[in-house]
This record gives structure tokens, sequence and C-alpha cells, in this order.
């Protein structure tokens, strides 16, 4: 991954960054220590516990109608949801701002990608895609990326996924592949997951799902975090030059600290253990200051080279492969500050394609098409036909016409006139000098028909390509979650289908898969695998440029006569780097050191052993003490941690006596090798020190490859993400 630091960029003009923040600041409402509660109408109230009722004697009788209070605060009660999103019901998002460090002037005139001196708020809303609004975070799904540009020319939305394709190439098939996917009509099983019949049902008989199912089987489906996954805008759309010269554009994001997914077994524990998993990831990070970054590029193609690829170039089953059109990367996105209240900013946003700005403009994609369609409508019976003037949702720059009332309206326009033309001449349409959204004249003619063009009906080169591109232990991965999805497929046609499908891309593939879920085993390959690999396509080609370890939480575990020094060490070295040290002891209350027990000189932990688990960190750290690793190693809790932790192939850095913790966990001496005296010894992303000297454990001076030092060494296995190495030798099975 090349130019992930963007180069210095220009002051903000003054007032366009923090545009949208003042904006909102006008419609928020913080009650002071003097504020009292009142009626929704400004009533002060006396009680907001107890209805209005008769009183007999010392007994209270009846409760009384007639009570305003009492019956507003039910009523408003009563009505507090809104339907959820049809699709991408759940979902967290943020705020930020959006820097453009290259012009890309020779290709779009819209001054958000033009005006290197601009600094364009931002609101991005992350989702799954299948779960109802109470789902878990980790579910295997395709996560939604939508992001809102506050421009000065009005607002324009890119709402992507973090996957660039997508199952169906007409808009016209998207409740069926939706109704598919969602849970089954006849008894709404199962929550969240593509793991039933209706779905691999859907998708066998949609041969173009196919590239799109393999990247939803794929480690892209399991995100360890929203901060470490890419995003597309999925679609073809165009841009238009001052010239009037038009081009066909993708829209890629990708994050600063690489592309980092979960190992299934996490997922499906976090599901449970933590399903606010990614929502609180994401809060977690723009709270500590760690502000989530993505470079945005685009993928450009001259109008000229339309027909120049052997897939068309407005079908969204198919990515431009990037060995093909570069994508040049001229921006970046930074997310800054949480919401204020999640039901008026993150609930309430509401995203369309349709949403452009002069000098960007839409393809002849047939699903884009009937996107630009849906949004607009789907937020008429989520939100109401006035949800543009919520607050998240309004443009930065003015807003005049003739659109009038509607349930809700607040705007109060003033004036005699709500039509144009009029007699007054009063707020004529802008021209284009004035910055009119001005559409290119594009010469259409043909004959009014269904169907597809050809190139369209071509589903399995680039599911191949995709295939052919990942590492040995993407593809591992991938041959999991096919097993896993089809064994929760009790329908035989439906499994042996899919399989004799998977043999359209890849025999080995199909017969791994069919060993393993039953059914007769295709013998020949549906069509041959060309063999052909891609750039951009394995998430391992996306790690930081710079080995880092900022945002990572590490558990750090103790009990009572821990090692003081090689505890404070891994804490003071963990937060200068900006990684999350979060301590995990037996309990709740202090914690003493070794030769400790005055009130005060120890550590009240985090968190205890039974409260949080290992799936909710990146590595684990256990510093020595004799008299804390005895303890611990009475605790099966203690011992789980550790075993979980290696089976989700995360790094675990022991000093001390705290290397015999891990060894007892582990039981496996002659395969992962620990050290045995001062020098630190890294063996399977598992990093020990026997012998401590405070010398050994300052700071962490360098996070590379090779690093010498016990902390340097850690920071690294850390920054790596995970030990690939030890599932490819197969050491990972103890969870
Ligand atoms: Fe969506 N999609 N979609 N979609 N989509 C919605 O709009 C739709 C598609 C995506 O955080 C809905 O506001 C159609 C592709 C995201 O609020 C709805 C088609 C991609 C979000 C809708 C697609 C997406 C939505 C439901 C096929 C990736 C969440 C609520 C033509 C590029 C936005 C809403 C948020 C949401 C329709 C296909 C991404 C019903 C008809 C392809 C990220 O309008």
């Amino acid at each position: 991954m090349s130019n992930i630091i963007p180069p210095s960029v220009k002051q903000a003009v003054m007032g366009q960054k923090e545009a949208k923040a003042d904006q909102l600041a006008q419609h928020m409402v913080e009650p002071t220590k003097d504020s009292r509660i009142t009626s929704d109408f400004g009533t002060k109230q006396n009680s907001t516990d107890d209805w209005l009722r008769i009183a007999r004697d010392d007994q209270l009788g009846p409760s009384l109608l007639e009570d305003p209070f009492a019956r507003e605060k039910i009523h408003r009660f009563d009505h507090e949801r809104i339907p959820e999103r049809v699709v991408h019901a759940r979902g967290t998002g943020a705020f930020g701002t959006f820097r453009l460090y290259e012009s890309a002037e020779d290709v779009t005139f819209a001054p958000v990608l033009t005006d290197t001196s601009r600094e364009t708020p931002i609101f991005v809303r992350f989702s799954t895609v299948l779960g109802s609004r109470g789902s878990a975070d980790t579910v295997r799904d395709v996560r939604g990326f939508a992001v809102k540009f506050y421009t000065q020319e009005g607002n324009w939305d890119i709402v992507g996924n973090n996957i660039p394709v997508f199952f169906i190439q007409d808009a016209m098939k998207f409740p069926d592949i939706i109704h598919a996917g969602k849970p089954e009509p006849h008894n709404e099983v199962p929550q969240a997951q593509t793991a039933h019949n209706n779905f691999w049902d859907f998708v066998q008989m949609h041969s173009e799902a196919t590239h799109m199912f393999m990247w939803a089987m794929s480690d892209r489906a399991i995100p360890r975090s929203y901060r470490m996954m890419q995003g597309f805008g999925v679609n073809t759309f165009t841009l238009i030059n001052k010239a009037g010269k038009r081009s066909f554009v993708k829209f890629h994001f990708t994050p600063e600290l690489g592309v980092h997914s979960l190992v299934w077994d996490e997922a499906l524990k976090l599901a449970g253990q933590d399903p606010d998993f990614h929502r609180k990831d994401l809060m977690e990070a723009i709270d500590n200051g760690v502000y989530p970054k993505w470079k945005f590029g685009i993928q450009v193609l001259d109008e000229s080279q339309e027909h120049d690829f052997d897939f068309d170039i407005l079908d969204a089953t198919k990515v431009w492969p990037e060995d093909l059109v570069p994508v040049r990367y001229i921006g970046e996105l930074e997310l800054n500050k949480n919401v204020d209240e999640f039901f008026t900013q993150t609930e309430q946003v509401a995203f369309c394609t349709s949403h452009v700005v002069p000098g960007i403009g839409f393809s002849d994609d047939p699903l884009l098409q009937g996107r630009n369609f849906s949004y607009f409508d789907t937020q008429l019976s989520r939100l109401g036909v006035n949800w543009q003037e919520l607050p998240i949702n309004k443009p930065v720059c003015p807003v005049m016409n003739f659109n009038r009332d509607g349930a809700m309206r607040h705007t109060i326009s003033k004036g005699k006139i709500n039509y144009w033309p009029n007699r007054f001449e009063a707020q004529p349409p802008a021209t284009h000098a004035e910055g009119a959204y001005v559409d290119y004249p594009a010469k259409i003619e043909g004959i009014k028909q269904r169907g597809k063009s050809a190139k369209f009906k071509e589903h399995y080169s680039q599911a191949q390509l995709f295939f052919n591109s990942l590492s040995e232990v993407e593809k591992n991965h991938m041959l999991a979650a096919f097993s896993f999805e089809l064994d929760h497929c009790d329908e035989p046609v439906v499994y042996e289908r899919l399989v004799k499908r998977l043999a359209d891309i890849d025999l080995g593939l199909a017969q791994t898969v069919g060993k393993m879920v039953g059914g007769a085993l295709p013998q020949q390959a549906g069509r041959p695998n060309h063999g052909k690999k891609a750039k951009g396509l394995s998430q391992l080609e996306f790690m930081p440029e710079k080995p880092m370890i900022a945002s990572r939480r590490v558990g750090i575990i103790i009990s009572d006569g821990y090692d003081p020094v090689a505890y404070n060490a891994m804490y003071g070295a963990l937060t200068a780097a900006k990684a999350v040290p979060l301590v995990i002891g037996t309990r709740r209350s202090e914690i003493f050191p070794d030769g400790e027990t005055a009130v005060g000189k120890g550590v009240i932990p985090d968190h205890h052993l039974e409260g949080q688990r290992s799936t909710m960190f990146d590595a684990l750290f256990i510093p020595g003490g004799a008299k804390a690793v005895a303890e611990l190693s009475k605790s099966g809790r203690a011992l789980h941690y550790i075993r979980e932790a290696f089976g989700h192939l995360k790094p675990i850095g022991a000093t001390g006596e705290g290397v015999l913790l891990v060894e007892k966990a582990l039981q496996m001496p002659d395969r992962v090798a620990t050290s045995s005296d001062s020098e630190a010894v890294e063996s399977y992303g598992v990093v020990t020190l026997k012998n401590v000297h405070p010398e050994h454990l300052k700071e962490i001076v360098t996070v590379a490859k090779g690093a010498t030092g016990f902390l340097d060494k850690f920071a690294y296995a850390i920054s790596t993400h995970r030990c690939w190495d030890r599932e490819l030798d197969g050491l990972n099975s103890m969870v």
C-alpha cells in the first residue's frame, strides 16, 4: 500500500470544517443544574413518578384520565419507535472531516474533489445488512460504509459497502435477495446471518451472485473493527470536468490501520459476549483521540475505455482490477467526534445515492439507477416527507425552493410566493455559472426492453480471480465459512447444488467443502479455473505502511503479588504508543503488587476475569510475580484466557513467572519455544522474557520485524494483528 500518509494539507478555510458542528449546536439542548422538568409545552411539573389519583382516607383509588402530564409521558413513550431500516438496520455512526490533498480537476470540477484548501464535514454510518436493529455487531455479513459529505454545494452521499461488488446486477432483484437473506418467513429464523436454506438457495439460483458470495464467505465479512475495513462505492459513477468531459469512476476508502478481521470462533463468541463490540470499539478509539483514517481514492476510466474490458464496467458484480485501473488516492477521511445522541443522529441520518453535487453524476449501472429511486423512497416511510429538515440531514449550504408543507414541517417559509415562475421573479433556478447542477447531455437512443447486455452474463471469471488471489490462510477461512454456512442448511438440494456451483470456481474448493457438508462430491470442474490473480483483493495486502499498535486493546492479567516492574513498564509503554492497556484482575478491587499490602499501593483493575473474555482483546500480557502466578495457575478462567487467545492467533507476552503460566496453559513446550534467560524470545507470536531486569523493559523503541528487546518484539507481534503461522502449523486447535 503506498501513499498512506497524505502530504500536508492546507489550513481549512475558516468555518468550513465546523459548519456542520455549528449548525447542529443550534438544535442542541443541555439541561443545567437549575433546569426543572416541564411538560412538552413548558409547564413545570412537580411529579413525574405518581399518576394523579383519588385519595380516600389513607388509600389511593383509581387513576384519573385527566392527568395531562402522565398521559403525555406515556403517549410520548408509546411512539418512541420509528421503523428500523429495511436493510442495514444495525449500525453506528460518527462525525469527521474530509480533506483533499490532491486536486482531481483533470476529471471533475466538483470543489469537494478539487479544492485542496477545503475541510469538508462528514458523517459516516457503518452497519451490518441483514440483522435487525438489536442484533450483534460481529455476525458474518457485508458491512455498510455510508458517508455523507456536507459540502458547500450540497450534500453528497457515498452509500457504500466494505465489499467492492454486489449480489445482483439489476435493482429489481433487490427485494428477492434481501427476502432470501433475512430470517425465513415461516419462523423468523435465523437472525442476522446467511447460514440458512433460503439464502443459499437464492444465490445458487442466481449465478450473478457467485462473485459476491465468495467475498461474503471471506474474512472481509467478519471485520475486527469498522476502523479496519475498506469502503467501496461499488456502483460506477461519473465525473465531469470543467471542459465538460465525462469519465467513469469508482470510489475507494482504504484504512490507515490496515484491513483486519476477527477469526470466526471469536466472532461467534463476541456476538454473545459483547454484541456491541464494533460500536464500542469505534467510540473508544475516537474518545481516546486515536482517530480512524481512510485514504480516499478514485479509479477513473475515460468514456472511450468503456468497452475495453472483458467485463462490463457498469456491472456491480465486477471489480475493476487494480492492475488494470490503478486507484489514485487523493484525499483522506478522518472520524473525530462521536455522536451526541444516537437516535437523532445515527438513527435519523438518511443517505441517498441520488445525492450528488455538480461535477459528479450517475452512470447507466442498472443497480445504481434503481438505488437512486429506493433510498429517497425508504426515507419517506422511515422518517416522513420532511426528513431533509432533520438536523443531521440538513445541508450546510442554503436550501431554498418551493417544496412545501407535509407532516412535521419545521421551516417557516415567509412571503407570498410558493411557485416558480412568479411575478416577483423571486427565487429563480440557478444557472450553470451560479453553480447549478446541470445534467450531462448524454445522447440516448435505443429500443425499450428488459434484459442484460452480453458481458453481464459472465459470472465466474472474477469469482475465480478473487479466490486465486487469496492467501492460503484466507482460503482456509473461506472453506471453513462455507462449511459452517452449508451445515446450517438442512435441505440437501440446497447444499448439494451449492457445492456443485463451487466447482464452477475451483474443483478443490468444491470437493473440500463437499466432504464437510455431505452430498455427492463433484468429480470435475464446472469450468476450468483460469488461474489468474489480481492486486487489491487479498486483504493481507492492506497492512499499515508502518507497523503500529495504536488503539490495540491489550489485556494485562494480574493477581496479588504481581511483578510491579514488568507491569508498570508494559502499562507505560503501551500507553505511550497509544495502545489501550486494560488490567484484568482476579477481582475488581485493589490488587497488590509483590511485597505490598498497603491500600493505595496497588492497582484497581478495569475488569475481573469473569467480567470480560479474551475475545475483547487483541493481545494478552502476563507479568511475573511468584505469588500471583501461583494463584492464577489455579484459575481455570485465567488458563482459558491464555489458551483461547492463543487459539485466536493473538500475540501473548509474558515475563518472569508469567512465562510459566503461559507454558502451563499452552502445554506445548516442544512447539512453542519460551525464554529461559534474559534474552527475549518470540515463537509463534508468544513473546517471553524469563529473567527481568528493569533495563530490559524501558520503552518501545521500534515496532519492526527483527526487533530484539522484549517490548519491541511484543509490540511488533501486536502490530501484525494475528500469528497466521500458528494456524498454518495446526497449533491453534485448542479453542
Ligand atoms: Fe442499499 N439500501 N440498496 N445498498 N444500502 C438501504 O436505504 C437498496 C446496495 C447500503 O447507514 C436502504 O436508508 C437497493 C448496494 C448501505 O443508513 C434502502 C439496492 C450497496 C445502506 C436500500 C441496494 C448498498 C443501505 C434501507 C439494489 C453498497 C445503509 C435504509 C439496487 C454499495 C445506509 C436506507 C445507512 C440502505 C436500497 C443495494 C449499501 C432500502 C434497492 C449495492 C450502506 O433504500
